[in-house]
């Protein structure tokens, strides 16, 4: 299951002196122009130097975990000063992301009953999938940060190792994946991502940092007749065959996938070419729920 970081206190000391040092950063909206702050606090820290260096490797080393889970609640007191936090330890990790504009930095991705079930903001469950799936630049790493949980006990986060997920897949499977058979939709207005690709492979094997990207999401196989996402000039017998590979891929996935509450409080930084992510379906009953009482995750992106 998934473990939390095990931090010194001597690291837990550094984290909470260097807050201080930043407190002109608003947490609610940081900007491009306070990472010089943050980068001089890490450079001029031995202490936390190391600690950078320890959190990225555990994220983005294959021999590693491939994520980094704190409970913020050990080194601050309220969720501001978790927030700031929260962009301290991403900064450690990679390179933030402003996604769509330099004001918005956090995504708030809580509950509304209006919104698709099965997506963002949605009660149902939403299946395992790359975010930004079809872009050049798949962002490398996603952070959540739980600041409620649902109380009617789902919204489990899910997360699926797609290294471990092809070890179920034969040579041929692979091969089919590997190849630019396939297309989605493309999230509009997004910046720092590349380019929309027209056509992409499932198992991208040159894509990012020398690492494969699984350009994978469940949310594809519903539309793959209706909507022409599987490209071949080699006539249906084809189609159906590598239909039948993503099919096996999404199983593996399932099989492999983990599930857990994050608990308010806790951040979970994770590497996108590794794992593949989403939520689990919230309690019943939402409704009873006042919309600021409902789980609510706030996540940001990193390259
Ligand atoms: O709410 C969550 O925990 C994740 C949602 C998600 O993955 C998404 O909206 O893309
Ligand atoms: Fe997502």
């Amino acid at each position: 299951m998934f473990e939390e970081f095990r931090l010194e206190s001597t690291v837990c000391d550094e984290l909470i002196k260097g807050l201080v040092i930043l407190q002109d950063i608003d947490p609610a909206s940081p900007r491009k122009e306070n990472l010089a702050a943050v980068r001089e606090l890490i450079n001029e820290n031995r202490i936390l130097a190391e600690f950078c260096n320890d959190l990225k490797n555990s994220i983005l080393s294959t021999q590693e975990k491939g994520y980094f889970l704190l409970d913020s609640n050990k080194i601050v007191n309220s969720d501001e000063e978790a927030r700031l936090l929260n962009f301290l330890l991403v900064c450690c990790a990679g390179e933030p992301i402003w996604l769509f504009n330099d004001e918005s930095f956090w995504f708030e991705l809580g509950v509304k009953l209006d919104a698709d079930p099965g997506r963002t903001h949605g009660v149902g469950e939403n299946k395992l999938h790359v975010d930004m799936v079809g872009y050049s630049r798949v962002p490398r790493l996603i952070s959540f940060h739980s600041m409620r949980k649902d109380l009617n006990g789902g919204g489990m986060t899910l997360l699926a190792d797609m290294e471990k997920a092809i070890g179920f897949l034969s040579d041929e499977d692979i091969k089919l994946l590997s190849s630019p058979h396939f297309k989605y939709w493309h999230d509009e207005g997004v910046r720092e991502v590349g380019t929309g690709l027209d056509q992409f492979p499932v198992i991208d094997h040159n894509s990012l940092a020398g690492r494969r990207v699984y350009r994978f999401t469940s949310k594809m196989d519903q539309h793959f007749e209706k909507e022409g996402l599987v490209l071949t000039h080699e006539g249906e017998q084809k189609k159906q065959k590598i239909i039948g590979s993503f099919t096996r891929l999404s199983e593996a996935a399932e099989k492999v996938r983990e599930e857990f509450v994050l608990q308010p409080g806790q951040i979970l930084i994770f590497d996108q070419l590794r794992f593949v992510h989403g939520r689990g379906v919230l309690g019943p009953n939402q409704q009873a729920i006042p919309e600021d009482k409902r789980r609510l995750i706030s996540q940001c992106y990193a390259h």
